[in-house]
């Protein structure tokens, strides 16, 4: 299997800064940590982090060309204001999981709406980095 990791923007600020919502752990730390859980699966992972909405969306794009399996995304702000990003998605019909660090539905009234979770098979929030493994394993162990 192929598996597409997409962060979006700020996410390149992990570990960095605001420890106390996101933890202590940089992308590459938790991207790193991922590796041999795929291995152990036998998931082969492209990972992305991008600022900028158009890259992601044609990302997306691309995983289709590449047969990719699945997406993981953490669309970060984007989740809340992203009809373009949730258009690819639905567009390109790759099984997507979507990642939060931090738990969207308990934090302020405008990150409870996710403009991504419609388009894809599920949502996983609030478990920090654990997210990311819990995702994967959901992609690669759906039914079919
Ligand atoms: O909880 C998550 O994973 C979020 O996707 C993170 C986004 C936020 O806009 C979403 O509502 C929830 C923010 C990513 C920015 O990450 C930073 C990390 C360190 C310092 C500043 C921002």
């Amino acid at each position: 299997m192929k598996i597409l990791i997409l962060n979006g923007p700020n996410l390149n600020l992990l570990g960095v800064r605001e420890p106390g919502i996101y933890g202590s752990r940089t992308l590459d730390d938790i991207l790193a940590a991922l590796a041999p859980v795929a291995a152990s699966l036998g998931v082969e992972l492209t990972c992305l982090q991008s600022n900028h909405e158009g890259v992601l969306i044609d990302r997306v794009h691309q995983a289709l060309g590449e047969g990719m399996d699945g997406i993981v995304i953490n669309p970060g702000g984007l989740t809340h204001t992203s009809v373009a990003l949730r258009d690819a998605i639905a567009g390109v019909g790759i099984a997507t999981v979507e990642v939060h660090l931090s738990n969207i539905h308990a934090r302020e009234e405008f990150r409870r709406h996710s403009m991504i979770a419609p388009v894809t098979i599920g949502q996983i929030s609030g478990f920090g980095a654990q997210g990311y493994e819990l995702a994967l394993r959901a992609l690669v162990g759906r039914p079919n």
